[in-house]
């Protein structure tokens, strides 16, 4: 009997994206047995391994077809491909997804005379982003030196090894504890589901398939049912003030004439001031809950 054949999928093993990565698979049916500590875990219901790694390494597992799929963060895919050589030219973004959101941005001191993206002309920027600022520099026509650090970026400017700095922000608050001013966003970045080119056409198949697990379960996650009676006079203006629904299912209630219950999947979030306008409306009993699972 021939071998199963399996995907193959790398995620990072531990850091900012680890959890979520993990949950998302899990969310779109993979169980896999809990130990963390080793390289491959194998799903036990679906054939898939998933390789625990580095974010930093995905690329070249995918380059090397040791895995199909990959997730990582979208700055560090799209800075391999800026650095690789035409290595990592063949691997595509499937999905972004939704999380390990930020930015890679230029941070100036907060004494620093920035007037534009001009005044970075002679300096020199510290960064672990080579490529992509390389390229942000180039496209701008800015002559700039680069020096490339590991880690600690932020305090370079402090220690003069560089003039200002180039790093993915989040919140910001590691820019301000350092004096740190944010000038230029060269990209903003979320974690993204990366493919190389699938030829096997069965695990090309089971590709599909995960991707559109994971697609159902983002939409799913965004997206809400919404319940609510309605007057049947004022049905048109509450069908307008519905988020993201274009046709909601409009059901008689019994002994009502005056009067129908609306049904309708949103796909965005439902807030209280939309939760507020059907009310003002003439929408009552209005109930909003999650959705587990969503497939066309
Ligand atoms: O061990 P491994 O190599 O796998 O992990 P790593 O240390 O290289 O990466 P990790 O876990 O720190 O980040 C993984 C991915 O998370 C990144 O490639 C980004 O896509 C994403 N991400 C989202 C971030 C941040 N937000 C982030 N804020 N990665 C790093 N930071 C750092 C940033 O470099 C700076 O030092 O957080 C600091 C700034 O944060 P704020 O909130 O103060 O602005
Ligand atoms: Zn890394």
């Amino acid at each position: 009997m021939s071998e199963e054949k399996r995907l193959k999928i790398a995620i990072q093993k531990s850091g900012r994206l680890a959890d979520q990565s993990l949950a998302l698979l899990e969310k779109s049916g993979v169980s896999l047995a809990k130990s963390r500590d080793q390289l491959l875990c194998r799903a036990e219901n679906y054939p898939l391994d998933v390789f625990l790694v580095r974010d930093d390494d995905i690329p070249a597992f995918l380059a090397n077809n040791v895995c199909q799929l990959g997730i990582l963060g979208q700055n560090a895919f799209l800075e391999k491909q800026a650095l690789g050589n035409g290595k990592f030219e063949s691997l595509s973004q499937l999905l972004p997804l939704g999380y390990g959101k930020c930015r890679l941005s230029i941070a100036v001191p907060h004494d620093f005379d920035y007037k534009s993206i001009q005044s970075l002309t002679g300096k020199v920027i510290a960064t672990s982003y080579r490529g992509l600022l390389a390229a942000y520099l180039k496209q701008h026509d800015i002559d700039a030196d680069i020096v490339t650090m590991e880690g600690a970026v932020e305090v370079a400017p402090r220690t003069h090894l560089a003039d200002v700095i180039c790093d993915l922000v989040s919140t910001g608050s590691t820019l301000v504890s350092n004096g740190l001013v944010e000038k230029e966003v060269i990209l903003r970045s979320e974690a993204v589901l990366v493919s190389n080119q699938i030829t096997d056409p069965v695990i090309a198949g089971l590709a599909d398939q995960i991707t559109s697990r994971i697609k159902a379960v983002l939409r799913a996650e965004n997206s809400r049912y919404i319940m609510l009676n309605s007057p049947t006079a004022s049905l048109d203006a509450i069908k307008a003030v519905l988020p993201g629904s274009a046709s909601p299912t409009v059901m008689p209630l019994q002994g009502r004439d005056d009067m129908v219950a609306v049904h309708a999947v949103c796909e965005e979030g439902v807030f209280w001031n939309t939760m507020e306008a059907l009310k003002a409306n003439g929408a009552s009993s209005i109930l909003v809950v999650p959705i587990e699972k969503m497939l066309d």
